[in-house]
């Protein structure tokens, strides 16, 4: 198969979010089944036991991508529906719902990017070895990865170890808002240690498997603006772009976590050993971007306009020490999070600066659009704005900046099940109706469908 460098206009997914069935098809329970299900963690009780029912409507869901025109779709695998108990017996009713995916997107001219791990820990990892805290489910998910690359590798060249590991660390196991819910200072790093140690076993196992095709992550970055031009506060903001980006990024493309993160967090900061570092430096093939917002940072709090640490940063801006705020004239989407489409130009020229000669995906970027506007028609007016301002900030850093990006990735293709907000927010370009699973495309997929024909390279 021949990948000629050609942009990737897509839509993304999540196994937990989108597919349901979750006691279906020899599926093992994931640490997101048991956190869904335990009172107060998820908002209104929402579960993904059914979700958009994905598992019996991927046909439907594929011809809608095909009318959206899109060439890509990243979703997820579900690692407890091929190894139900996380590692030993294959589940071969999940290796065929995935080649029964894969092979439909691809009789619609769709390339599919596939991610390995998007949150969904197979629930005996935590309860037998307390999941990422452990490095032995790093070697499980090595195992789980090569099972993957043999099975679909024939016809999938573009592989995601893992989806936003910032996530996992800090909101697993620092604020506990995720699953598995565990809340400590130190845990974070361990697990993100844990994360890129399964992440390094994963590529040896691709590479020296000899299989083709490319591999890298997808990590989160929310864009961090000096709040005034001293040198205080810039180095604020880019001190904060490491500890966010660059650390999950610096050790698979440098080797080691960035200086900054050691200077800060001493002895708190677990080491590679020289074989870990081995493996680690140099295991992505391209680096994948999800980003959604921008705050102004500083080295001192800011006058007004503080956003709290609480608000999705657990300790983490303790130990960055950085003060996040915001421009109050900001938009907000319905998660509350801040409009800022320049950041994502002055984003992903950062990327490009520090880790060059890498092209880059952007894997993740949408919003969710205020319910009022929404429930009551198909005219999610919002999102169109967001995605028109996005796109644009997007093919400035392509074009004038010269920023080597080759995919962008709306999320999401459906309106899903939004982890600890549940069914509350909707991030879909296609209105899913959960009682009934009809899905309905909004404006906002009108939108992306006209964008995409207005931009099409030529293979
Ligand atoms: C992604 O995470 C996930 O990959 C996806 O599954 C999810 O559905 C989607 O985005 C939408 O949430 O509170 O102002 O400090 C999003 C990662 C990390 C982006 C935290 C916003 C904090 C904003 N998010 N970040 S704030």
């Amino acid at each position: 198969m021949t990948d000629t460098p050609r942009f990737y206009w897509g839509t993304a997914t999540a196994a937990y979010q989108i597919e349901g069935a979750w006691l279906e098809g020899g599926k093992g329970l994931s640490i997101w089944d048991a956190f869904a299900h335990t009172p107060g963690k998820v908002e209104a009780g929402h579960t993904g036991d059914t979700a958009c029912d994905h598992y019996h409507r991927f046909a439907a869901d594929i011809a809608l991508m095909q009318q959206l025109g899109v060439n890509a779709y990243r979703f997820s695998i579900a690692w407890p529906r091929i190894f139900p108990q996380g590692r030993g017996a294959v589940n071969a009713e999940g290796v065929a719902f995935y080649n029964r995916l894969i092979d439909g997107l691809i009789a619609a001219g769709i390339t599919p990017f596939v991610t390995l791990y998007h949150w969904d820990l197979p629930l005996s990892l935590q309860l037998e070895q307390d999941g990422w805290l452990n490095r032995q489910t790093a070697e499980d998910f090595a195992a789980y990865a090569r099972f993957c690359f043999r099975a679909f590798g024939d016809r999938v060249q573009h592989w995601i170890t893992f989806n936003e590991s910032w996530c996992t660390a800090v909101l697993g196991y620092g604020t506990g808002y995720f699953a598995p819910g565990r809340s400590s200072p130190d845990e974070p790093y361990i697990a993100g240690h844990n994360l890129l140690i399964a992440h390094g076993l994963a590529v040896e196992a691709f590479r020296k498997g000899g299989f083709s095709g490319q591999i890298g992550l997808a990590s989160n970055c929310d864009w961090r603006e000096p709040l005034t031009d001293t040198p205080e506060d810039k180095a604020a903001a880019q001190r904060s772009l490491e500890f966010f980006y660059g650390w999950f990024t610096d050790p698979v493309v440098l080797g080691d976590y960035p200086a900054v993160m050691r200077e800060r967090l001493g002895a708190r900061l677990p080491h590679f050993s020289p074989e870990d570092q081995a493996r680690l430096k140099g295991s992505v093939d391209f680096l994948g971007l999800n980003h959604y917002t921008t705050h102004f940072a500083s080295a001192t709090p800011p006058s007004a306009h503080a956003i709290a640490p609480e608000d999705g940063n657990g300790g983490m801006a303790a130990d960055q020490g950085v003060y996040l705020s915001a421009d109050p004239s900001w938009r907000r989407t319905a998660m509350g999070w801040f409009v800022v489409p320049w950041g994502f130009r002055k984003m992903l020229n950062w990327v490009h600066k520090r880790y060059p000669n890498l092209p880059i995906y952007v894997t993740e970027n949408g919003c969710a659009n205020p319910l009022s506007e929404e429930e009551n028609s198909q005219c999610d007016q919002f999102r169109v704005a967001f995605l028109q301002a996005y796109l644009a900030a997007l093919l400035d850093a392509k074009q004038l900046d010269q920023v080597p990006v080759q995919g962008y990735f709306c999320w999401s293709l459906l309106d899903n099940f939004e982890w600890a907000y549940g069914y509350s927010k909707r991030f879909g370009l296609v209105h899913c109706d959960f009682a009934s699973g009809e899905r309905r495309p909004k404006q906002s997929f009108y939108f992306y469908q006209q964008h995409i024909r207005d931009h099409h390279e030529p293979d």
